[in-house]
């Protein structure tokens, strides 16, 4: 019997890496010589939005057809089956392999890679293929008025408010993969902290705000998160 009753974890990018999906920081941070937080922005798309939806497409191909979950995604899914108390797992990563792995209670704050929002009625489908300027939209059959369901930098994130209530009531908090740069998610731990909760970082190596948690554990996530949730169970 678990001595916690309400867990939040909150991963990133560093949880898909095994999977080989890159990270945003852990290489040289380009994509196609253009900064990534040049391209995860609602002007980029203003501007080119050609650009934006080749950088959406060719991560959306190599997801629907390269990645697969790993250790660290299923270890989290398989604590979630067994604990009796509240879990909730909230992700910065807009892929899917949470869900593949049977993760259930699952918050995606900056969107999902294989959702399409369309600009004209801000309707939100399934969507697996290429997106284009000429792609007719399966709401309103209207071209270009489809965008990738992601949050870009500058925009709100998603279900906050569900996330914030999520953070006030746990007593462990636990962040995985993430460097802690991106806010309002970096912020998270510090919410958490000061309702009470027990704080730890599953990182490879110590992120920015590592000193914010109470206990840490460095290593690869297909690694320090079985090892971690069953000192649990
Ligand atoms: C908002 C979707 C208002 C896109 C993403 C100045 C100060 C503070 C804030 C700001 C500021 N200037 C601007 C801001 C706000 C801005 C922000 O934080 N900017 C940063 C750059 C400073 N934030 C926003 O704009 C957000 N919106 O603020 O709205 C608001 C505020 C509060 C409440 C309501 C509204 C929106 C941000 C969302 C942007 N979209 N993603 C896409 O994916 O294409 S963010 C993007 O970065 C990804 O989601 C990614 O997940 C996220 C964070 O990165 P990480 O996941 O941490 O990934 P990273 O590569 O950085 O780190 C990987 C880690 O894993 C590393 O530590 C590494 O060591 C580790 N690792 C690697 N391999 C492994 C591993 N760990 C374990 N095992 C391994 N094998």
């Amino acid at each position: 019997m678990s001595r916690y009753k309400s867990i939040v974890v909150l991963t990133g990018a560093g949880v898909s890496a095994e999977s080989g999906i890159k990270t945003f920081r852990d290489g040289d941070g380009l994509w196609e010589n253009h900064r990534i937080e040049d391209v995860c922005t609602p002007e980029a798309f203003a501007r080119n939005p050609g650009l934006v939806q080749a950088f959406y497409n060719a991560r959306r191909r190599q997801l629907v057809g390269a990645a697969h979950p790993n250790p660290a995604h299923l270890a989290l899914a398989e604590f979630e089956r067994q604990f009796a108390g509240k879990f909730t797992l909230i992700t910065q990563n807009v892929d899917d392999l949470h869900e593949r792995a049977g993760s259930q209670n699952l918050i995606h704050m900056h969107g999902e890679l294989l959702k399409a929002r369309c600009l004209k009625t801000g309707a939100v489908v399934p969507w697996n293929e290429d997106m284009d300027s000429t792609t007719p939209c399966p709401c309103c059959k209207q071209l270009g008025v489809l965008r990738p369901h992601i949050v870009w930098f500058g925009e709100m994130p998603l279900d906050m408010e569900k996330i914030e209530m999520a953070l006030e009531q746990c007593d462990l908090f636990v962040a995985i993969g993430t460097s802690g740069q991106v806010y309002p998610a970096a912020g998270f731990v510090q919410l958490a902290a000061a309702y009470g909760a027990h704080t730890v970082e599953l990182n490879l190596e110590p992120s920015q705000g590592h000193n914010l948690f109470s206990e840490h554990y460095y290593g690869p996530a297909s690694q320090t998160v079985r090892q971690y949730f069953e000192t649990l169970s």
